[in-house]
């Protein structure tokens, strides 16, 4: 069985690629391949492209493993270990040249589903900003050879969170909601449009908090790692919602219990 520090190093070295691989295809043009579960939610065909590269890399460096990807679906491996892979996180960003996306991979062992699995290593980069976060297991959150923290507490100002909404519309007005019960504990929210960016600035205590309902395993996985291995805390996705949506809250120590709190419901 491969270490943690060896399942990190691959992810970083394939999303490197990936992600060099998206800058270079966004300067070309981007081209709407369909819409998914709503008119809002688009995938290119450069989801598709730089999904099937990390497919393929991933299959040639460790044939066996497991797979699970926004665009191509599931595949049970036979080693344990399975990697969760959003090609392009912040699509819609990517599309309209909003250079906050970034190509999301985790290695996890155990049911590749959230609560179930054991997060062991991953990587975001974002190839716009050229800004690779990574983390293993017991070994910290990195960037640039810089180890990350979360913000233990928010300032007196109030604390600096990010959010996001869900693609169908029908769940607008319970984001918002959730948005109005926060706020008394936000100094603003920024709204970036990347979930695996989100955590990312969490880890490296840019924001104190993010909370989000309605993310999938690829959207979160390697992000949550950062969080925890920076110091900081990620949960809430016991809480369905009536559309059978998982909450996501990450924070730090000071900040989390009062987030999840108001977040919530
Ligand atoms: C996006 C997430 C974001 C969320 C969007 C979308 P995608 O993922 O990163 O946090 O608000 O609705 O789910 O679709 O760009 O991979």
């Amino acid at each position: 069985m491969s270490t943690p520090a060896q399942l990190e190093a691959l992810a970083i070295a394939i999303a490197r690629e990936a992600g060099e691989f998206a800058r270079l295809r966004r300067i070309e043009g981007v081209a709407i391949a369909a819409t998914k579960s709503a008119l809002a939610d688009i995938v290119t065909e450069a989801d598709r492209e730089v999904e099937a590269l990390v497919r393929r890399r991933l299959a040639e460096e460790r044939p066996g493993d497991g797979f699970l990807g926004e665009e191509t679906g599931a595949e049970t491996g036979s080693t344990g270990v399975t990697w969760v892979v959003d090609p392009i996180d912040g699509t819609v960003n990517y599309a309209y040249g909003i250079p906050s996306y970034a190509v999301s991979i985790a290695a996890v062992t155990g049911e590749p589903v959230v609560g179930e699995w054991d997060a062991l290593a991953g990587a975001v980069f974002n190839p716009a900003s050229g800004e690779l976060f990574h983390a293993a297991s017991g070994e910290g959150a990195w960037l640039d050879g810089m180890r990350l923290a979360v913000n233990p507490e928010p300032t007196p100002a109030g604390a600096l969170l990010a959010t996001g909404f869900g693609y169908d519309a029908a769940t607008h007005a319970g984001d918002i909601a959730r948005v109005a019960r926060v706020m008394p504990l936000a100094r603003d929210v920024r709204r970036i449009g990347a979930a695996s960016l989100d955590f990312a600035f969490v880890a490296a205590g840019r924001l104190d908090g993010y909370f989000e309902r309605g993310l999938h395993p690829w959207d979160h996985a390697a992000g949550a790692l950062l969080v925890t291995e920076a110091g900081g805390f990620v949960g809430g996705y016991d809480d369905l919602d009536v559309w059978g949506r998982r909450l996501f809250v990450a924070a730090g120590p000071g900040l989390y219990g009062p987030l999840l709190q108001a977040a919530r419901g």
